[in-house]
């Protein structure tokens, strides 16, 4: 086990974590809105009801740090500051994107705030983040890495040989295991033998479940994993309890997996994130708030629709550094 950091929040801190999960939840419907239009084509994997823990994750957070996001990623790189308007561009593929259309939904990132993107295998992430932790802890620049992942991950191999390296090593990264309680329809209690975080205690990190539906929480143990990461004190892994309100992916508007019950779905949105950090706002600031998000959200809409579609022809431009090269002889 690990301890949370115990934390005071001032009023304008809560404020500020409540515009950043409604502006993930505003972002998403606005997603949903696009793929149904046919603007968004290669659907998404919607993070509505898990909005807290890329907050509270986020915030714990400076700057300069390192995150690996996921498949389920629009939340994470929103929460670290990534311009909305850059960031839906690149979900609709658009040349004005932030990765210039080719990254999508799937594989974004955004250098200008230290977002790497999803392995297209799951669980890989976090092989990569502890090379990643072990980089910046040799040069000594007293950056964190995050990593996260879904419930789906935590028996893939690549995932515990970096949990040992990070272990072993003592390299400053954080994992966040969001148990989003399914890996696509397979419930967790089906798919992992023994716990989430009897996997990190097994190579001797510290571990710990959070309540995912309050930011405040995840706040906390994410401010305890920071200082122990930057201190040279090595991992921590936190589990973050939470649920997906939609579909794994969009898909699932078109076909009907029946793997969860409408009792046990309402039974999650009784705390639904959005709302626990309402709570903690005056309802003045709240509706400042929920005006400036749709403003901000009205003009990310507007921007990236206007976008110029990309062109076939130059596919490959921007895959290598140097632009696509024809090997020696192969002429
Ligand atoms: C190694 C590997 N196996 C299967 C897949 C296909 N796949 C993509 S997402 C996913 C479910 C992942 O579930 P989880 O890790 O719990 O994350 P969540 O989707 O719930 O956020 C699967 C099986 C993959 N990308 N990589």
């Amino acid at each position: 086990m690990t301890e949370c950091q115990d934390i005071e929040l001032e009023q304008s801190r809560r404020d500020s974590l409540y515009r950043t999960i409604r502006l993930i939840r505003r972002f998403e419907e606005r997603c949903l809105d696009l793929v149904k239009s046919g603007d968004l084509v290669s659907g998404i994997h919607p993070c509505i009801g898990q909005e807290a823990v890329a907050t509270g994750v986020a915030a714990a957070l400076d700057g300069e740090d390192i995150m690996f996001s996921s498949h389920r990623g629009h939340g994470h790189f929103l929460a670290k500051g990534s311009d909305p308007s850059t960031f839906l561009a690149e979900l609709l593929g658009r040349a004005n994107g932030i990765d210039r259309g080719r990254g999508g939904s799937f594989h974004p990132s955004d250098f200008t705030r230290n977002i790497y993107n999803a392995t297209g295998t799951v669980g890989h992430s976090a092989a990569i983040a502890a090379g990643a932790a072990w980089s910046v802890a040799q040069a000594g620049t007293g950056q964190v890495v995050t990593c996260f992942f879904g419930d789906g991950a935590v028996s893939q191999g690549a995932l515990l040989e970096g949990f040992n390296l990070a272990s072993l090593w003592r390299l400053p990264v954080i994992y966040i295991c969001e148990n989003n309680q399914y890996a696509t329809s397979l419930p967790v209690g089906a798919a992992v033998a023994g716990t989430i975080t009897g996997r990190g205690e097994a190579f001797g990190i510290p571990s710990v479940t959070v309540d995912g539906q309050d930011v405040e929480v995840v706040l906390a143990a994410m401010t305890g994993a920071v200082r122990r990461a930057r201190a040279g004190d090595g991992p921590t892994l936190i589990e973050a309890d939470t649920y997906r309100y939609f579909g794994h992916h969009t898909f699932e508007f078109k076909v009907r997996l029946d793997y969860r019950s409408e009792d046990e779905l309402a039974r999650w949105r009784c705390r639904d994130p959005l709302e626990i950090a309402a709570g903690r706002v005056s309802p003045q600031v709240r509706s400042e708030i929920d005006a400036d998000v749709e403003a901000v959200l009205d003009e990310a809409v507007r921007f990236a629709l206007d976008g110029a579609r990309l062109d076939p022809a130059d596919a490959q431009e921007y895959t290598y550094t140097t632009g696509p090269q024809p090997r020696a002889g192969a002429l």
